[in-house]
């Protein structure tokens, strides 16, 4: 066993019995069917056959084709040795007009799922939220339409009803911050707006929303289920000009803007006096802050890379290498003169810098603020240049990329952080949102021409992982 190298490429680490090795995938992003069984528009149907918006021109509207080869997927999913599998439902499916009417076809999709996983003996983690919002409630407002909150709990509460027997993990949304500021404000993903009120006002209402569908889940599940919310936490590095201020803003608008109510009860000061010229927070109503701040069990960590910031000085034009695909706008309202440095290499195809010794510290961090609470990766992972070639997928960079996250992991939890289990992103190929097809998370190589899976070697690297417990020489 080698262990303690600084390159974090460590073999023969074992994790103990009851730390939960899986995989994820969220629902536009494989499932395809984007118009079967009833299923409503979302928003990623209208951004991404909106012209410019994906490169390629991509959609979702065949994706990995998972809808109709669901029982082709589950046996790959047991074959690998998954003992958890996480999964979103997509909200158009289940209420095509995002209230009202219930899609039976939708509800028996995800109920086969969750069948298919238990006869196979892999944990169901279901995210109710993973960025496909009804398209007829962002034509009502979207997320910063404060009615959308409460749209979520009822269809939380429908799909509560349906699994809530089965589902072992519920996670409310995954990566707010996505939602908000990518989707709001920048203008990179659905709905393509560049607007940092809504955005901030759309921060609240997911917040809101997660309070109000963990009320409405625990009303109506009747298992002993776990709670949960996945969010991206951004590992922030100082670089010279200014740097703890930049640190400080960035970390308030992409870190405790939501672990702020959610876990303590309470929007940070520092962050409504940053963005006090665009907004004046009283879209927050008496009440709200209480309904956001409801215990979880597991609070789940996606982690990819860091981020490096200082403050511009004005004098040469001001960096934005922030890690996501550049639409014209910002996604970081009140902190525009913050600059994104470019990060030390070596980067994966998406340009994110490989950093597990960001991983541990995270980890560590969060365990620091909130001592009591249980944690999971979520989702952790790497896109890069795949070639199939004669049945087979030599990704060695992403067997290495993994390796080096799950050796951070390990030293993690040798440190005292309550680490419950690990999630790979992604399980297969999928639409990578405003990329396209252009990027490759995937254990499992799907060729989009045949619809054809390949299990990768990184994904016989994690098979093997599972099985003995210990991350392979
Ligand atoms: O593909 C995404 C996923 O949907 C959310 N987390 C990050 C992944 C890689 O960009």
């Amino acid at each position: 066993m080698t262990s303690g190298s600084d390159d974090y490429r460590d073999a023969g680490l074992g994790f103990p019995h009851d730390f939960v090795l899986g995989s994820a995938t969220a629902s536009y992003q494989i499932e395809g069917a984007w118009d079967e069984d009833g299923r409503g528009p979302s928003i990623w149907d209208t951004f991404s056959k909106t012209p410019g918006r994906v490169v390629n021109g991509d959609t979702g509207d065949v994706a990995s084709d998972h809808y109709h080869r669901l029982d082709e997927d589950l046996d790959v999913m047991k074959n690998l040795g998954l003992e958890a599998y996480r999964f979103s439902i997509s909200w158009p499916r289940i209420q095509p007009s995002g209230k009202g009417p219930i899609n039976a076809a939708g509800i028996d999709f995800y109920s086969r799922l969750v069948d298919g996983l238990l006869a196979r003996g892999i944990r169901p983690i279901a995210t109710l939220y993973h960025w496909d919002l009804p398209q007829p409630l962002e034509d009502a407002g979207g997320w910063p339409n404060r009615d959308t909150a409460f749209r979520f709990a009822e269809y939380a509460a429908i799909v509560g009803e349906a699994l809530g027997d089965r589902v072992h993990t519920w996670t409310t949304l995954n990566e707010p911050w996505c939602s908000a500021y990518l989707g709001y404000a920048a203008g990179a993903h659905a709905p393509g707006r560049s607007s940092g009120a809504d955005a901030l006002a759309a921060v609240h209402h997911l917040n809101l929303g997660h309070g109000l569908a963990l009320q409405a889940l625990r009303s109506v599940v009747s298992n002993n289920a776990q709670f949960s919310v996945t969010l991206n936490f951004h590992v922030i590095r100082p670089g010279s000009i200014g740097s703890d201020e930049a640190v400080r803003r960035i970390d308030a608008l992409a870190n405790r803007a939501f672990t702020g109510p959610m876990l303590r009860g309470a929007y940070p000061d520092d962050l409504i006096d940053d963005t006090r010229k665009i907004t004046d927070w009283s879209f927050v109503l008496p009440g709200d802050l209480e309904t956001i701040n409801q215990p979880i069990d597991i609070l789940g960590v996606n982690y990819y890379s860091t981020t490096t910031v200082q403050m511009w000085d004005g004098r040469k034009a001001r960096q934005t290498a922030d890690g996501h695909k550049d639409a014209g706008g910002t996604p970081w309202p009140g902190s525009e003169m913050v600059e994104f440095i470019q990060q030390p290499g070596p980067y994966t195809s998406m340009g994110w810098n490989i950093a597990p010794e960001g991983l541990e510290d995270l980890l560590l961090d969060l365990h620091r603020q909130f001592p009591a609470q249980p944690l999971m990766i979520t989702e952790n992972g790497a896109a890069f240049e795949d070639e199939l070639v004669e049945g087979a997928v030599h990704d060695v960079k992403r067997i290495d990329y993994l390796r080096r996250h799950f050796t951070a992991a390990h030293r993690a939890m040798q440190r005292g952080v309550d680490l419950r289990g690990y999630l790979v992103w992604s399980l297969m190929d999928n639409f990578e949102w405003a990329y396209g097809y252009t990027k490759r998370f995937g254990i499992v190589y799907v060729d989009y021409t045949t619809l054809k899976r390949t299990v990768k070697d990184s994904g016989h690297w994690f098979s093997e992982l599972v099985q003995s417990r210990r991350i392979p020489e």
